[in-house]
């Protein structure tokens, strides 16, 4: 009796470590093939995304089928045609758009494949063509960002904040409302005025091109960068300092994500505020993958609990990021 205790304590303790309770294949957890495309590579958030889904499925005994796209809309429908025809049992994807899904989701819908999208959303008619909405609040993520910068403002006693704007991939949900978000927070307040917003496309590349543009553009107007995401953050970062400003101080950069690069950045005081954008999605998609295996009603919507970083707190404590 006491050896069997001493198993199941053993087996429930592995279990909790692996993060997924429902592990053992039986009646009530069948074997479960899931399919997910995943949009790129474009930035350490997307590689932690498609890093935690395996590891996730991995510790769930959950058989995956992860596509790349690198990219591009087109890869992904072909990708997503390519899940049905391997009649997966549910298809995951992260839309690197929001337009333009409606044609490969109704015949995922007529091969009676549930779909849930992770991370990004769509744009559609058709609400029933996808079960499940799994991602990051964006406008929220928006709204951080700018409430964060009338807080410098307040603290430094500034009478104005002329900001310009690094966008990500255009008409993308996270684009789309960390914009509106971010706009919709600061149009109250007669200090900010933005100069310029330009598209970063989340790349680093990109982020450099931009930020070398508008300070050739702006010069010593430009006092704080908005950018969607780490990647151009960094990329703009050096473009700052060639142009002889102190990246931090001469200009205030808010970026999101909450990599550990630009974590380290934020302790060295280069960025000044950078809102979380977690891209440890895989443990609530597993779930929900197995209860649409299961027949069983599944959340609309899932956003995940997130915090933002910034010059105002000790972060020498803070946990390492894992992407
Ligand atoms: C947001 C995600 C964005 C990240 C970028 O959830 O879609 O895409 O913020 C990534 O880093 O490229």
């Amino acid at each position: 009796m006491r050896k069997a205790l001493g198993l199941m304590l053993m087996l429930a303790v592995l279990l909790g470590l692996t993060g997924c309770s429902e592990k053992q294949e039986n009646a009530e957890n069948p074997k479960l093939l899931l399919g997910f495309s995943q949009l790129g590579s474009e930035s350490s958030y997307r590689i932690g995304n498609t890093k935690d889904i395996e590891e996730q499925a991995a510790a769930c005994g959950i058989s995956l089928m992860m596509k790349n796209a690198n990219q591009k809309q087109e890869n992904q429908i072909a990708d997503i045609r390519s899940l049905i025809a391997y009649r997966v049992d549910v298809i995951a994807f992260s839309p690197i758009v929001e337009e333009g899904w409606d044609t490969v989701l109704t015949e995922a819908k007529k091969a009676g494949i549930p779909v849930v999208l992770v991370d990004r959303t769509i744009q559609t008619r058709d609400e029933s063509l996808y079960a499940a909405q799994i991602g990051s609040d964006f406008y929220k993520e928006g709204v951080m960002a700018a409430e964060y910068l009338i807080r410098k403002a307040d603290r430094m006693e500034l009478d104005q904040i002329r900001i310009v704007e690094i966008r990500g991939t255009e008409n993308s949900t996270p684009m789309k409302q960390r914009q509106q978000g971010f706009m919709d927070t600061i149009a109250g307040d007669a200090r900010m005025r933005v100069l310029d917003s330009v598209d970063g496309d989340f790349l680093r590349s990109r982020g450099a091109e931009c930020m070398r543009k508008m300070l050739e553009t702006y010069g010593d107007q430009i006092d704080a960068v908005f950018s969607h995401n780490d990647e151009m953050t960094i990329g703009a970062l050096p473009e700052i300092e060639a142009a002889g400003y102190t990246p931090g101080k001469d200009i205030l950069l808010i970026s999101i994500d909450g990599g550990q690069d630009a974590i380290d950045l934020l302790k060295e005081g280069k960025i000044n505020c950078i809102v979380e954008c977690t891209p440890k999605l895989g443990a609530v998609l597993m779930e929900t993958a197995m209860k649409l295996k299961r027949g069983e009603t599944v959340e609309r919507v899932i956003h995940p609990e997130e915090q933002v970083f910034t010059d105002e707190q000790d972060l020498s404590q803070l946990a390492p990021r894992g992407y």
